[in-house]
């Protein structure tokens, strides 16, 4: 098989570049690991910045997202038992979030690849780059135990955290910087209405929790808890008690229980690659870099990488041009560390450390204290959160 671009991977990332490619008239083919419906039942992401929603609407995939999704103009921060609402809209001029799940953002945009021809293959098995660093890339796997050979111009790895095309980059050519957090995020979902109509970022003394929702019919929740701490250990009444305790009282008494739809732990780390590019292979989203999920901006960032390698690649073809293309790396970064300076910052703000001690405490309080009496700090918060601009 040939084309011009191999995409590895069919998450959020890998689907948007290509149906943004496929509507410009460039060749790809996405290569998966595991099946469609694997892929479509992983519960993940569910806050849109209105710059990732652009590019669905860009991709043709964005209508169920306009239709469907619930737009949020503000968050609330609760500590010391009562809750403070953030102004995002007032704050940054007008801009908003768009509550969708990832998995319905992945739905659709596979929606549109299946009605545009795009090829993509699944269940695909020891996916390969190969020869990137020379002038004819290729990838090879295996499916359905027959060995397969695609030679393209470039390779896009966007593969994930645990994907193939990082690691296949020599050790000597890659740089990289981590930061593993002391704890995970238990989350539910539950086809119960939610708490309130915005998210609720809470910070207790018993550890963080938060209130989301994927409708106005369906809450996702989280509650902070140890890193090693089992699923199996967590019955839905136990994830409810320990909720209702982190939040403020009137909330609490506001909770609607239900049975879980899905229940699972995820380990926050903040993890950066650099460069994302290796001459004809380039990485995005999390194949690049991994923030903790505390400022919603981990599928938000797999978009911006999106928006910058598409224009370049979209240079090359149409203008000849290489500019885009050798700037990809560089600009991706750039915004890459201020949205990993941000989630840091509002996981160091909003969780319990077990090496914080009493000293930690007060400068945490102080630092809430401070924000809700500064609009300057406020805005911070708000224009961090809705989404720097591309
Ligand atoms: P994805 O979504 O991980 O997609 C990568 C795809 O590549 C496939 N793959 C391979 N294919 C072929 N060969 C190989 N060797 C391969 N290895 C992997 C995988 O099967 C997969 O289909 O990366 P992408 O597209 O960059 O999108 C990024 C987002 O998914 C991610 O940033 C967010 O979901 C992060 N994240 C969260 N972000 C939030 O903002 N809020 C959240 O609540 C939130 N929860 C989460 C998360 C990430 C999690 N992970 C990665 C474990 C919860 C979890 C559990
Ligand atoms: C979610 O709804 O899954 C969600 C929302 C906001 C976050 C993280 C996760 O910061």
């Amino acid at each position: 098989m040939r084309t011009k671009i191999a995409i590895i991977g069919s998450g959020p990332a890998g689907l948007l570049l290509g149906q943004l490619l496929t509507n410009a008239g460039i060749d790809n083919v996405i290569v998966e690991r595991a099946s469609k419906e694997h892929v479509l039942s992983r519960i993940r992401a569910g806050v849109l910045e209105e710059g990732m929603a652009g590019l669905l609407d860009e991709a043709g995939a964005g209508d169920r997202m306009r239709a469907e999704g619930l737009p949020h103009e503000g968050i609330d921060l609760a500590f010391d038992n009562r809750r403070h609402r953030v102004d995002l809209f007032g704050l940054t001029g007008g801009k908003r979030v768009i509550v969708y799940g990832q998995t319905e953002v992945t739905r659709d945009l596979m929606d549109k690849r299946a009605a545009t021809g795009g090829v993509s293959i699944y269940q695909a098995a020891n996916v390969l780059p190969h020869d990137f660093n020379r002038d004819r890339p290729y990838l090879t796997f295996e499916k359905d135990g027959r060995e397969m050979r695609i030679d393209c111009d470039f390779i896009a790895g966007c593969d994930g955290y645990h994907g193939i095309a990082r690691k296949s980059v020599p050790e000597d050519a890659i740089e990289t910087f981590e930061r593993i957090y002391p704890f995970g995020w238990l989350g539910i979902i539950a086809d119960v209405p939610p708490v309130n109509h915005e998210l609720i970022y809470a910070n207790h003394e018993r550890g963080f929790a938060l209130c989301s929702m994927r409708s106005t019919t369906r809450s996702r929740y989280y509650v902070q808890v140890e890193a090693d701490e089992r699923v199996e250990d967590w019955p839905d009444q136990r994830f409810w008690d320990e909720l209702r305790r982190r939040l403020p009282q009137g909330t609490a008494e506001a909770v609607i229980a239900g049975p879980s739809l899905e229940k699972s732990i995820a380990p926050l780390r903040s993890f950066v690659a650099e460069p994302m590019r290796f001459g004809r292979l380039f990485l995005a989203g999390d194949a690049a870099h991994i923030v903790p999920p505390t400022g919603a901006k981990g599928l938000n960032l797999a978009a911006s990488d999106v928006r910058y390698l598409f224009d370049g690649i979209r240079e090359y073809y149409l203008e000849k041009s290489t500019a885009g293309i050798d700037d990809y790396s560089q600009k991706a970064l750039s915004r890459v560390w201020k949205a990993e300076r941000f989630s840091w910052w509002m996981t160091n703000t909003m969780h319990r450390f077990p090496e914080q001690g009493p000293f930690g405490q007060k400068i945490q309080h102080a630092e809430l204290d401070y924000l809700f009496h500064s609009q300057a700090a406020l805005t911070v918060l708000a224009e961090n959160y809705v989404g720097l601009p591309y």
